[in-house]
């Protein structure tokens, strides 16, 4: 034998190729994603997912209930702008995590939530955790399956996320079973979809006539006004909604996550006369916010008006209310693009209509101040809202979790700049505030986070101030405590009178501020409105995660909730 073949030999004997598992694969295909950190509660069936975490240095965050771990998923994607994920295990784990996806797809927030199942030769033969997963997620998500082989497991995510990301956003379910994740496999036989090559932008300003329409209508119309809703944060069309207002000229009202696009102060930013613009109006904009139960299902708007509606889902468009215009795309880019289009048409001559608005809002304004100044003991809650309100710097993240005390701070509460806001979405679930701090505070931990609780919502997820505490995550808590769930028991009362208007409604008189020292935090009580902002100032000097206990007025139900017609 020579030298040569001798060489040749060695070159082609089979070497052992390296190998992946379907846990390795997760993490790398959440890496591709830029996802760094995964929210999770543990369980048998997914641990190998945490092991490719560590490869691809994903952070694990571990939480104590899979609701949390869901809405943390979801706060993330809003705050970062990428898809948020989160893991948990099969059956229980992945039934405890249905609201936080449900939250998610209500308000559009794209998420991937992988949860375990069984191994695939014990396919319905009753292992343990067993449970049709995917057809539990099916109408709650805009994508749900199972994966079937190791090799596929990235492919699926990827598969996934498009799915999750493409259009109006929302959730992804993925069910792996334990055998997926555990078996390694080939490495060139894994499907790797690569970073930034498996999906696009979906960024689209629709039909273009309908942008030269809308410019035209626009440049037209004597009464304008704009409202602004949560897609236009999801889009990240902020400075083209800015640059819109200001060169056309037109009073901007905002909702949801759109908050904050315009600061307090801004010539063009609108806040208490939203009601009276809508009856006023000639032309109504409505960009990024369907006509659900906020928008009274598009009824409360001034018939005549000419109504334009802009939104990323076909199926948001004219829905409930018939619209003389609609543009399907990306709410940012629609209004870059009209705002181009308008250039040079002249939209002048609706000075005297801001001005009326203006007026308008000032005089509800002081109409308001005294109620705002209140010095009573128990605080009321707008007492409350204001020292919050005076308390936010330009660098405060807002989030609002609880009934009537939120709804309070709803027309009161104005942070200073986008994506300062965050409130469920239209799911109105209780319990967000906690994991959306933590999902916020991980996501951007130069930011202040300020939460507003109710102690009827803090109490679902309250447990998880722990993991605050645990991954030392600061943010200022604060507990509007009127020991009651009291948005509800406004309608008990108005229902059936005051003694049956207290059943299943009641809640203990629980000191939130020794719960939070309990679990490592910092907590205070406070009973007079003179003490809230001092204990808010040593809250944030705490920097801790912290929790300020205010008592506030059992009796004092917010007009939103008075207005309800389920009341009525
Ligand atoms: C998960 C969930 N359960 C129940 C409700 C119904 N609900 C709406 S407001 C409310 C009361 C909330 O009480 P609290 O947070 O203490 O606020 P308060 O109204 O007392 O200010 C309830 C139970 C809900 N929106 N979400
Ligand atoms: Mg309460």
């Amino acid at each position: 034998m020579t030298a040569a073949t001798t060489e040749l030999q060695e070159q082609t004997t089979p070497t052992e190729s390296a190998t992946i598992s379907g846990g390795h694969l997760v993490a790398k295909a959440l890496k591709a994603e830029g996802i760094d950190v995964i929210f999770t509660l543990c369980g048998g069936h997914i641990i190998d997912i945490y092991d490719g975490c560590i490869d691809e240095g994903i952070k694990v965050i571990d939480v104590r209930h899979e609701q949390v771990a869901a809405h943390a998923a979801d706060g993330y994607a809003r705050v970062t702008g990428r898809p948020g994920c989160a893991v948990v295990t099969a059956g229980p784990g992945t039934t405890d995590a249905v609201t936080g996806v449900a939250n998610a797809f209500r308000a559009e927030s794209p998420m991937l939530l992988i949860g375990g199942q069984g191994a695939l030769n014990q396919h319905r033969m009753g292992s343990l955790q067993d449970l049709p997963h995917v057809d539990i997620m099916k109408p709650i998500t805009k994508f749900s399956s199972s994966v079937l082989t190791t090799e596929r497991v990235a492919d699926m995510c990827a598969m996934a996320f498009r799915e999750a990301t493409a259009g109006a956003p929302g959730p992804s379910f993925l069910e792996i079973g334990r055998d997926i994740l555990d078996a390694h496999v080939p490495l060139e036989n894994a499907v790797l979809p690569q970073p930034g090559r498996y999906r696009v932008s979906t960024k689209s300003i629709g039909d273009p006539a309908s942008v030269d329409r809308l410019a035209d209508i626009l440049t037209k119309a004597e009464k304008p006004c704009v409202l602004l809703g949560s897609q236009l944060w999801t889009s990240r069309g902020s400075e083209a909604a800015i640059e819109f207002a200001r060169s056309l000229n037109i009073p901007v009202f905002m909702n949801g996550a759109a908050r904050g696009t315009l600061p307090p102060g801004d010539p063009h930013h609108l806040h208490l006369t939203r009601r009276h613009a809508f009856n006023n109006a000639d032309v109504i904009l409505i960009v990024g916010t369907p006509f659900d139960f906020r928008m009274g299902y598009g009824k409360r708007l001034r018939q005549e008006a000419t109504v334009v509606q802009i939104d990323m889902d076909y199926r948001t468009v004219g829905k409930n209310r018939d619209v003389d215009l609609g543009l399907v795309g990306d709410p940012g880019a629609i209004l870059a693009e009209v705002t181009k289009a308008a250039d040079g048409k002249g939209a002048g001559g609706r000075e005297s209509w801001i001005q009326s608005l203006r007026e308008e809002e000032n005089r509800l304004k002081e109409e308001r101040l005294p109620r705002l100044m209140r010095e009573d003991a128990p605080v009321h809650p707008l007492r409350l809202a204001h020292e919050i309100n005076e308390f936010l710097t330009d660098n405060t993240m807002y989030i609002g979790d609880g009934g009537d005390v939120v709804t309070f701070s709803g027309g009161v509460v104005q942070p200073k700049g986008p994506g300062l806001w965050m409130d469920p979405g239209p799911l109105g679930t209780l319990g967000v505030g906690v994991p959306f701090a933590m999902a916020a505070k991980v996501a951007r931990p130069d930011r202040e986070i300020v939460c507003l609780f109710g102690d009827g919502a803090f109490s679902l997820t309250g447990w998880d101030f722990e993991t605050m505490v645990r991954f030392n995550l600061p943010f200022i808590g604060v507990v509007g405590n009127n020991s009651y769930m009291n948005q509800i028991r406004y309608g008990q009362i108005q229902k059936y009178g005051e003694e049956r208007g207290d059943v299943g409604n009641k809640l203990g008189d629980v000191k939130y501020d020794l719960f939070a020292k309990m679990l490592g935090g910092y907590g205070e009580e406070v009973r007079e409105p003179k003490d809230i902002r001092p204990a808010l100032e040593r809250a944030r000097e705490s920097g801790k995660p912290s929790l300020i206990n205010v008592w506030i007025d059992q009796n004092a139900f917010a007009p939103g909730t008075m207005n309800q017609t389920m009341y009525k």
